[in-house]
């Protein structure tokens, strides 16, 4: 999802793709774990197994194993919301959830919603992007007080839409966040609220950006509930806002580490019109927004023309990473057979057990496909050795699931759908589906 207008889209066949890279599609089969939900946005693990999931209309539910969804909700956070679209689409609400690492010990969950617009900020912004810890107590059945509450970080948003706020913590136990570009109707990283060369460029604005935060400990000098990690790239705030991880991106729709491997960091990155991208994210790393898309330049007056440019270095010189995958969306790539989606949404390395032909591989979806219709799709990326793109296969499941609004990973590493019926937040469409090898016929 996440593209800031669903664009009508020209009538393409559901037909297979022929790019040279790609092999054979793969397969698995969805479970139905749980329905009844609006728009699914995240699950987190606990450590029984048991799964909290986040409801977009600010609602965190437990889903117990024997995938019975409580009725009673764990938190509502509905209250605290900005305002939200019920029944069309929107961007904002609550948007991820992670339980700190020792969560055992200290029974952190910290959440991503957007709030009510702050006083502070200008009166024509929209809301405001709201990272909040709260406290589950150790007792059942599963409540959290609501005055658990602790903010700690927020982000002024000019308008309702680009918000990122996904999150996952490192493997060193800091806490990385996505923060979009700021939206606006135009898209392009352009208008109120957007540096003239975009935010995405610009060191100075939250907004754009990977953050990385140390959620261990307050800085009192700086007054803040968290601590800057002391090797984030601009850490003394001399050439940039101490909390920047990496910049350069638009609106990142997921966050996400490999449980294996060398622990790299995923980040899928929302497109204007051409270019869907995943991304590892690298410390200090400039991902070439507004100036780039894919792999290529991009045109910020026509997005959906071929740029005229291809910048390769950011304003003090700094080389753009180029994504490890990129498919083209079908708003710039009308009638071209190769276009496999119009809005990326992120998942996970996958290093469960359950799917051996997806070992290693990165999953994900695309949110509304190539209608702009309710009809995602489920894709693999394998990764090169040769430090070529990553090529993408379609994922067959033999079944419509309508929207991929994000997925989610269990303890053992197992993926998980969460699915919405249509494009808008419609009540009691949202579904939550684990992955399971195909059903044999
Ligand atoms: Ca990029």
């Amino acid at each position: 999802m996440k593209n800031s207008v669903v664009v009508c889209l020209a009538l393409l066949a559901l037909s297979q793709f022929s790019t040279p890279t790609q092999a054979a599609p793969a397969t698995a089969g969805l479970q139905l774990i749980a329905e009844g939900l609006t728009s699914p946005m995240a699950l987190a693990p606990l450590p029984n197994g048991r799964l909290l999931v986040a409801d977009q209309i600010g609602v965190i539910r437990l889903l117990e194993k024997d995938g019975k969804l409580t009725d009673t909700p764990v938190l509502s956070l509905t209250n605290r919301l900005s305002a939200i679209n019920h029944g069309t689409f929107d961007e904002r609400g609550l948007l991820s959830l992670a339980l700190h690492p020792q969560f055992e010990r200290n029974r952190r969950l910290f959440a991503i919603y957007t709030a009510p617009r702050r006083t502070s900020a200008p009166v024509d912004y929209d809301c405001t992007l709201r990272l909040s810890e709260f406290t589950i107590p150790n007792s059942e059945p599963l409540r959290i007080d609501p005055e658990s509450e602790r903010i700690l970080l927020e982000v002024d948003k000019p308008y309702f839409n680009h918000n990122g706020g996904r999150m996952a913590f490192g493997p060193e136990g800091l806490l990385y966040l996505s923060v979009g570009d700021g939206g606006g109707p135009k898209g392009c990283d352009f208008g109120n609220g957007h540096a003239p060369e975009g935010n995405g460029q610009n060191t100075r604005t939250l907004l754009a950006k990977i953050l990385r935060l140390d959620v261990n400990g307050s800085d009192a000098s700086r007054g803040t509930p968290y601590r800057i990690p002391l090797d984030n790239p601009f850490a003394s705030g001399q050439n940039g806002l101490p909390e920047i991880y990496a910049y350069g991106v638009r609106n990142p729709w997921s966050l996400s580490f490999d449980r294996g491997g060398k622990r790299e960091l995923f980040a899928c990155d929302v497109g204007q019109m051409r270019w869907e991208e995943v991304n590892i994210i690298r410390r200090g790393g400039n991902y070439g927004w507004p100036l780039r898309e894919g792999f290529d330049g991009f045109n910020r007056e026509s997005p959906d023309l071929a740029p005229t440019s291809k910048p390769t270095s950011g304003l003090k010189g700094e080389p753009f990473i180029d994504p490890v995958a990129v498919y083209k969306n079908v708003s710039g790539w009308k009638g071209d057979p190769q276009a496999m989606g119009n809005s990326i949404t992120g998942g996970y390395l996958y290093r469960g057990k359950a799917l051996p032909e997806l070992t290693g591989s990165f999953v994900f979806g695309d949110w509304a496909g190539i209608q702009g219709q309710p009809q995602g799709r489920l894709f693999v990326s394998r990764p090169t050795q040769d430090g070529k793109p990553w090529p993408i296969d379609l994922i067959r499941v033999g079944r419509p699931y309508g929207c991929v609004c994000a997925f989610g990973e269990d303890n053992d590493g197992e993926l998980y759908l969460l699915t919405n019926a249509s494009t808008g937040l419609t009540p009691n469409g949202g579904k939550i589906w684990k992955l399971i090898p195909k059903p044999s016929l």
